[in-house]
């Protein structure tokens, strides 16, 4: 049966099961008291991001500890989906104090997947419906409660199933899982394409597990492309077989990633449904490059920056391209150019005698050097993102495709879309994590398409990204500093407009984000706290 067949048929189900009307999200008031503690109430909706259409009712069913998963459709089969399930069994299942035995309304799970391809590209169709159909008599059915998730591809199902387990709650009482509200109809698609969160491995390094742990934890919130800032001027932690010298820049030997790391991090990813996007950050930024291949420093008191007048400086970037385009098939690949000085080219005798037989000045070698740096991305078959520096100075030479992004404020986005090309919105005053001034409602309110309103220009802001910059934060708290101010740019990246009221703050978005922290921390990520509970104890 055709996707939509499906949708019209159960919307038709649902207005005839209800007594209710089909309520927009967030259309429910919370009452009673004002609290900043986190109760499941009658009146709540425990979602995070909230879905983009959902209708509920007002019963509860129990989940059999051993749910069944039963998969239809080309996609269904899918060793990505019949894993993802197993994964959130076991997330679901696993209280310390067991399971009630006896009879469940909900033993099986459907999914349907319209689509076997699994290719896994910017844009990709992450839409589900997820239906839990309630007990036609009220009470305890006699037969299973049927419960499905219908996606156009595997990815949709992978969301599906991430909603679906929030809406599992352990009652302690009984000792089952509920399913409250029910029966549910949820429609759901992501707002942007592109919700990121930048992870630096330079300033830190960061183990492998670490990684995956960050990768799990953004696929809780739906976020979706984990922007791999790997080298930086401090360290350069990865193994490039082309260039076998330049992980000598690591810090130490064992703070490294093999390719066979990285493989495995981008089937990780892959299989939860997220894109890793790599960066070299280049001509800036570079330092650690140098202590492999000192060639590539312009003298021993100019070291930050790339040489820029020798070719060698392109022949690595070209050999690490060359080595990582095997490793990451995502179509982005960021090329930083931002924060560069140029006044440490011109104290260097033979790049100022070179700048001077060229006729350029240290914007025009920077100019120059990002833009040969994309030709060699453009050759390997990537799509160039630059930070914005680039935009501002040469922003009419940049290749067309080029995606922007964003770090230094707000206000280039406008500009870059009204030129026609794409950018991803980070603006450091409210979507920088080691900012830890920054609090949660910041990163909420955030609006990607500020000062956008021709809807061909809002379509070229691909999303945003939250940045983990790693100066200050290591193994030891990026989770915590991670979570949840990122969960709260997820929501703004993820829900539609309307479902959020209008990207408002109230008690409920704050109530749904303390629940959603918690759920992180049931989960094993050590999520901060929201706010201090304790202090704002309302008198009682
Ligand atoms: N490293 C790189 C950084 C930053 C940038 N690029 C950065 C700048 C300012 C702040 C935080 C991070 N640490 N390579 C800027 C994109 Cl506040």
């Amino acid at each position: 049966m055709p996707f939509g067949a499906f949708t019209a048929l159960h919307l038709l189900l649902i207005a005839l099961l209800f007594s209710g009307v089909l309520l927009p999200a967030g259309g429910r008031k919370r009452s009673g008291l004002r609290r900043s503690t986190v109760r499941l109430d009658d009146s709540s909706i425990y979602l995070w991001p909230l879905p983009k259409q959902y209708s509920h009712g007002s019963q509860t069913l129990t989940v059999d500890p051993d749910i069944a998963l039963e998969a239809r459709g080309p996609g269904g089969s899918s060793a990505i989906v019949s894993e993802a399930f197993d994964r959130y069994k076991n997330l679901v299942f696993k209280q310390q104090a067991g399971y009630a035995g006896g009879d469940h309304d909900i033993a099986k799970l459907i999914v349907v997947v319209a689509s076997e391809n699994d290719t896994l590209q910017l844009g990709v169709n992450e839409s589900y419906t997820l239906y839990i159909r309630g007990a036609s008599d009220g009470g305890r059915l006699s037969i299973v409660s049927e419960v499905s998730i219908e996606a156009n591809t595997i990815y949709g199902a992978l969301r599906g199933l991430e909603t679906l387990s929030q809406l599992c709650i352990y009652n302690y009482d009984t000792k089952t899982i509920e399913v409250h509200k029910a029966p549910w109809f949820i429609q759901d698609e992501p707002r942007f394409s592109y919700r990121g969160l930048l992870l630096d491995t330079s300033r830190h390094f960061l183990p492998v597990n670490i990684i995956k742990q960050v990768i799990e934890s953004m696929s809780y919130a739906k976020l979706n492309v984990l922007h791999w800032h790997i080298i930086d001027e401090e360290s350069f932690p990865l193994e490039v077989p082309t260039y076998p010298n330049l992980w000598e820049g690591s810090y130490t030997k064992w703070e490294r990633y093999t390719v066979e790391d990285a493989y495995e991090i981008v089937d990780f990813a892959k299989r939860r449904g997220i894109h890793i996007m790599a960066e070299i950050d280049v001509p800036g930024h570079a330092e650690s490059w140098g202590v492999g291949y000192p060639a590539l420093w312009p003298s021993r008191n100019c070291t930050e920056t790339l040489d820029v007048t020798k070719n060698f400086s392109f022949e690595v970037i070209s050999g690490i391209l060359t080595d990582m385009r095997k490793i990451f098939p995502f179509e982005l690949f960021h090329l930083g150019g931002d924060e560069v000085h140029g006044d440490c080219w011109l104290s260097t005798p033979h790049v100022k005698e070179w700048l001077n037989q060229h006729n350029m000045t240290t914007n025009d070698a920077y100019q120059y050097f990002v833009l040969r740096a994309q030709d060699i991305a453009i050759a390997h078959n990537w799509t160039p993102v630059n930070w914005e520096e680039t935009f501002n100075s040469f922003g009419e030479k940049l290749n067309p495709h080029t995606v922007v992004h964003n770090w230094l404020g707000p206000g280039v986005c406008p500009k870059v879309v009204a030129k026609g090309l794409r950018c991803i919105a980070s603006n450091q005053g409210v979507w920088y994590l080691d900012h830890l001034d920054i609090p949660w409602e910041d990163f909420y309110t955030s609006e990607p398409l500020e000062g956008i309103n021709v809807t061909s220009q809002q379509e070229l802001v691909l999303g945003g990204e939250v940045c983990m910059w790693g100066e200050t934060t290591d193994t030891s708290d990026v989770q915590q500093t991670i979570w949840p101010r990122a969960a709260a740019a997820a929501e703004r990246l993820w829900s539609s407009i309307e479902a959020t009221s209008a990207g408002g703050l109230n008690d409920t978005v704050l109530h749904r984000l303390q629940y959603f922290r918690g759920l992180l921390n049931h989960r094993g990520v050590p999520a901060a706290p929201v706010t201090n509970r304790y202090a704002r104890q309302p008198p009682i």
